[in-house]
């Protein structure tokens, strides 16, 4: 495990920004690393259409990921089968790995219901947007697990921002006392929304906080995806098999950069300079894990242009299937928040039926 035996502080690399191997190269085949960067080839192009989307009115906000495929991909990349994955509301790279229909992503942000419904044979929770949240969950989640005695490891990623939480030192302080199998994945992207990364803690690095939980703590260059899947790999060998004397738990810190705004809504040139973004752009995780493959004779032109074509299709088949779905009644925001309706939720439905009738569509979204 001397993956995560290190100091929280020494950042765990494998290629350097010209795809150079800096440190040792994971143990995966040909297939898997040229499909590693298929998929975030794939999630980037997706990210790229659902912007576009939203500008024109499509869709509704959306959270671009732009920047952060290879902290995404290579981590779900170490999951195995019998994995649970808890998201926040960015992942929708992780989210494709597992297995989540790129149209059920589109329909989630397109205010359809049916975009929170995870197929049932993929171990995924739907997206929190309540920050932190999450980590509750999976920290129950993976205790269960235990309990139950079955082999999982429990991933769950959330954001710098949500370190400020309650919750975060809840869950990590849970899952070191009660030793669960958990994977704690802080994608450190700098901002939370326009508050940066110095403003959310004084401690010199987030992975260091798992100390303090009794667990380990590995910072990892989050814009490195063979680096974020060696980090990740050996944190959920370990969760499931710990060896003597080892904690189950660990934190990892994948440092990155959002390259978009924090959603559709938000304007970062106003908190953020060009300068620190072009900066970030040149550690884009896609041209330097390209490079890799390149140089390695994994990759050819051919083959780069096959892949820029399939995804292409994939992405439009998605979108044309999602726009074609029924536009959802608003009223099914109450539908689903409960298995059965609460007295509140229900009072909440009847009050905004009426004003519904009252206003009608254009009068209501006026309001
Ligand atoms: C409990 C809670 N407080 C505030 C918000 C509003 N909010 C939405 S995103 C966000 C910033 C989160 O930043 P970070 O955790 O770094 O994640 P990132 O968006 O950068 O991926 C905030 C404060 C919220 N959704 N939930
Ligand atoms: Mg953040």
């Amino acid at each position: 495990m001397s993956v995560l035996q290190r100091d929280p502080q020494d950042m765990l690399r494998v290629l350097d920004e010209g795809g150079e191997p800096v440190g040792e190269v994971p143990d995966l085949s040909d297939d898997e690393l040229v499909t590693m960067y298929r998929e975030m080839y794939l999630a980037r192009h997706f990210d790229t259409r659902a912007v576009s989307l939203q500008r024109q009115g499509r869709m509704g906000t959306y959270p671009p990921l732009s920047g952060q495929e290879g902290a995404q991909i290579g981590s779900a990349f170490a999951l195995d089968e019998e994995d649970w994955l808890f998201p926040s509301y960015r992942e929708h790279g992780a989210a494709l790995h597992r297995g989540l229909p790129l149209k059920r992503t589109l329909l989630y942000w397109m205010g359809h219901e049916k975009g929170n419904r995870i197929p049932d044979d993929v171990n995924m929770f739907p997206v929190a947007v309540p920050i932190a949240t999450q980590v509750l969950h999976a920290t129950g989640a993976a205790w269960a697990k235990k309990l139950q005695d079955e082999d999982a490891a429990v991933m769950c990623y959330f954001g710098d921002g949500a370190t400020s939480e309650g919750d975060f030192h809840e869950g990590l302080n849970f899952a070191g006392v009660f030793d669960t199998p958990n994977v704690f994945f802080c994608n450190n992207n700098q901002w939370a929304i326009s508050v940066p990364r110095e403003r959310q803690t004084a401690s010199a690095t987030i992975a260091q906080k798992a100390t303090a939980y009794g667990f380990e703590g590995v910072q990892v260059d989050g814009m490195d995806p063979l680096a974020v899947y060696a980090a990740t790999r050996a944190a959920v060998e370990k969760a499931k098999n710990p060896e003597e004397g080892e904690r189950r738990p660990t934190l990892i810190e994948a440092v990155q950069y959002r390259f978009g705004a924090h959603t559709t809504a938000d304007d970062p040139t106003v908190y953020r300079d060009t300068d620190e973004v072009e900066e970030w752009k040149k550690k884009d995780p896609i041209p330097r894990l390209e490079k890799f493959l390149r140089n390695t004779g994994r990759l050819d032109d051919e083959t780069v242009e096959a892949i820029e074509s399939s995804v292409k299709d994939e992405v439009a088949e998605a979108i044309e299937a999602a726009e074609s779905e029924p536009r959802p009644e608003p009223s099914e925001m109450f539908s689903d928040v409960f298995a059965e309706q609460t007295p509140e939720i229900r009072a909440q439905a009847e009050a905004f039926a009426e004003m519904y009738e009252r206003h009608g569509d254009e009068g209501f979204l006026r309001e």
